[in-house]
């Protein structure tokens, strides 16, 4: 049998559409029903070219998307075989012994372990490369550090500084001022640490300490960005320490990194199916804010599998659930085809579910519908397919990690491996059959078009009338009324206080002009996302709702006997319903970008963000609180004129306005 390619099939596809289009608009005169049919097979060729670009994608990235601390890494680690075996001494039964570990050579532990996102690879070589913070970048996380050494005693809560474990422990490696430990034998042995930051803080005064700070982290000299595998040890030795030490910014010559590149040779990878991928992503773990801008890039990009990756008794987790129902919303852009949730039970959680009678795999089923119907609860569209199950650690022993080899064997890890591996593998094979089957539909609806009765004079006439209600929808602000905007800076300042509730979270933003990158805050995307709303029923999604189910009724209600009109309307709709989720995401980038501009300069030369950063510290009067202050602050300065709820009701109606034209252009007005 003579079986075509999907590319030779698309390629005649589109020359046949092309054809089509240069015939009809080849017409002396071009009637609405012709300027549906000339758009119609238009975006038939654009979607075309979309699924071509898909459908051409050899590797996909895989990134893991979850909450610190709950085993992203590890499972990363032993899905892809980046595990050995290390001597390691342990206290078991209050006695120091020897034994041997199964260890992951990344970075694992109680949260807070690595301190940005890390990229894997396959290569013929191990080597690492970091993309390095700024020098000025540095600075400021050096000065945070000294400060929080600084009031480290203060008993006004207000004034402690917090900064996270991992950057604290790469700025005290990059200073030199790591905590010694120390033996006293008072009775008893006791071991005490020394900070050895609080004693040169107490030796030298702040600024001083600030200075020596300065002078021993060389940050000019810190400019190598690459460290290959040097043949010597063997290499999963090598990755593990040196993964470390990068991570760590235990290397003079290196900077603090925002991004960590792990390339692993193929000899340590064999056996495992990294390689299969493009490459695999441990993005930084979500704390308070789940809906970051680093993230969206991995949510929009065609080539990356997103794995959602949740506890099993919580599942799916809260944090998970918000990220999802911000991007889910956008309902054509078809996400839930490349996301995953992926359930990381831990032993026989499982075995305890209600009902499964102490069986595993019922277990797994009973939280498996359990998570689907949560996602359906909340209106989101998730295959149950989609939903995957895997426990790094379930062979291990519980008293030190190493295969329980009482009862199981490597071919029951492997097993594990495969199935996941598999599961994958079926996601982006469901997801190329749904676009084979796309270009299937769309031959076929090209087909019924040619072949389609023209239209009635009664039918034209309906969509005369039709265009007539879709050019009365023009005006957004005869639907939507001016007050409602004027809730956006609210709930934009609400947002800011709950969601970095720790004052000094908010300082930090403060002091870097509303960036905090080693938590990947970024304040103007958070405006972003408010406007837009975080889910279907905030903000502009909720204003324009009413007049999206208009404006998709008019059309709908077109769809009637006529065979053309029948494919034509619904094609319409969906394109509408693309063209919608554009004009939302427009309308909150140019929030984002006001903002900037609204909020520059991003500097001390500005006296609101000076204002914000005099605000620690500041001498306060009873019942004045640090929280009240800045968010009146933040409510002032966006308020001021032109205002930004102001500008959000001026950008909706615009780009609402260009939604319709486009829409209208389809039937050649
Ligand atoms: N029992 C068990 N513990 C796990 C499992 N996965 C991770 N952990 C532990 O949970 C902690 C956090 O894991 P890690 O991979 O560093 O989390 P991450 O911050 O999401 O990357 C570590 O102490 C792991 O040993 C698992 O499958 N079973
Ligand atoms: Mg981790």
């Amino acid at each position: 049998m003579l079986t075509i390619t999907w590319q030779e099939e698309i390629a005649s596809l589109k020359q046949d559409l092309n054809k089509e289009i240069k015939k009809i608009s080849g017409n002396s005169e071009i009637n609405i029903p012709n300027h549906i049919c000339i758009n119609n097979l238009k975006s038939k060729l654009e979607r075309l070219d979309e699924i071509e670009k898909i459908l051409s994608i050899e590797k996909y990235k895989i990134a893991f998307i979850g909450t610190i601390g709950q085993g992203k890494t590890t499972a990363i680690c032993h899905l892809f075989n980046l595990i050995s075996d290390f001597n390691v001494s342990k206290t078991i039964a209050n006695k120091s012994r020897n034994v041997i570990e199964t260890k992951e050579l990344l970075s694992t532990g109680g949260g807070k372990t690595t301190i940005c996102e890390v990229i894997i690879k396959a290569a013929e070589k191990a080597y690492i490369e970091i993309e390095p913070y700024a020098v000025d970048e540095m600075e400021n996380l050096i000065f945070d550090f000294c400060e929080s050494i600084a009031n480290k005693d203060n008993p006004n809560p207000d004034q402690k500084i917090i900064i996270s474990k991992e950057v604290e422990r790469a700025i005290r490696n990059i200073i030199e001022m790591k905590s010694r430990y120390q033996t006293i034998s008072e009775g008893d042995k006791k071991k005490t640490e020394i900070d050895v930051a609080q004693e040169e803080f107490e030796k030298l005064g702040l600024d001083e300490f600030k200075k020596l700070a300065l002078n021993n982290a060389r940050l000019e000299s810190r400019t190598t960005n690459k460290i290959e595998f040097d043949n010597k040890k063997n290499e999963q030795e090598w990755i593990k320490n040196t993964f470390a030490s990068v991570n760590n910014v235990e290397f003079k010559e290196f900077a603090i990194p925002r991004k960590i590149y792990l390339y692993v040779s193929y000899d340590v990878l064999s056996g495992s199916n990294l390689s299969q991928f493009d490459s695999v992503v441990d993005t930084k773990g979500l704390d308070e804010n789940p809906i970051r801008k680093d993230l969206q890039k991995y949510i929009e990009n065609q080539d990356t599998i997103c794995l959602f990756v949740t506890p099993f008794n919580a599942a799916p987790e809260a944090n998970i659930s918000k990220l999802i129902v911000y991007h889910l919303a956008s309902k054509s852009k078809d996400f839930h085809h490349r996301f995953v949730t992926l359930v990381l039970p831990k032993k026989n959680e499982p075995e305890k579910v209600n009902e499964c009678d102490g069986d595993y795999d019922t277990g797994i089923q009973i939280r498996k519908k359990e998570i689907q119907t949560t996602f359906r609860n909340l209106k989101l569209e998730f295959f149950l397919e989609n939903i995957l199950f895997y426990d790094a650690l379930r062979y291990y022993r519980d008293d030190i990690v190493k295969l329980n080899t009482d009862i199981y064997s490597q071919e029951d890890v492997q097993a594990d491996k495969n199935e996941f591996i598999k599961a994958i593998a079926g996601v982006i094979e469901r997801r190329r059959n749904l676009l084979l089957d796309e270009i299937k539909n769309i031959q076929e609806s090209f087909t019924r078009i040619k072949n389609g009765d023209a239209l009635t004079v009664s039918e034209i006439k309906a969509i005369e009338n039709a265009i007539h209600k879709i050019k009365d929808l023009r005006y957004l602000n005869k639907r939507v009324p001016t007050f409602v905007y004027k809730e956006f800076i609210d709930t934009y300042v609400e947002y800011y206080r709950i969601v970095y509730r720790a004052w000094n979270t908010k300082h930090a933003i403060h002091r870097n002009f509303g960036y905090y990158e080693p938590r990947n805050i970024d304040i103007y995307y958070d405006m972003r996302v408010v406007a837009e709303g975080t889910d279907e029923d905030e903000m502009l999604k909720k204003f324009t709702k009413q007049a999206k189910h208009e404006l998709e009724n008019i059309l709908t209600e077109l769809t009637s006997a006529n065979e053309s009109l029948k494919t034509f309307i619904p094609e319409l709709v969906i394109k509408f319903n693309s063209l919608y989720d554009d004009f939302i995401t427009e309308v909150g980038v140019e929030i984002e970008h006001e903002a900037i501009r609204k909020l520059s300069p991003q500097s001390t030369d500005s006296e609101f963000w000076t204002a914000l950063i005099n605000e620690k510290g500041r001498e306060k009067r009873k019942g004045e609180k640090y929280g009240d202050n800045v968010c009146q602050t933040w409510k002032r300065e966006l308020e001021t004129e032109p205002s930004l709820n102001t500008f959000l009701e001026i950008k909706a109606g615009q780009y609402w306005a260009e939604l319709v034209t486009k829409i209208l252009k389809f039937f050649g007005q």
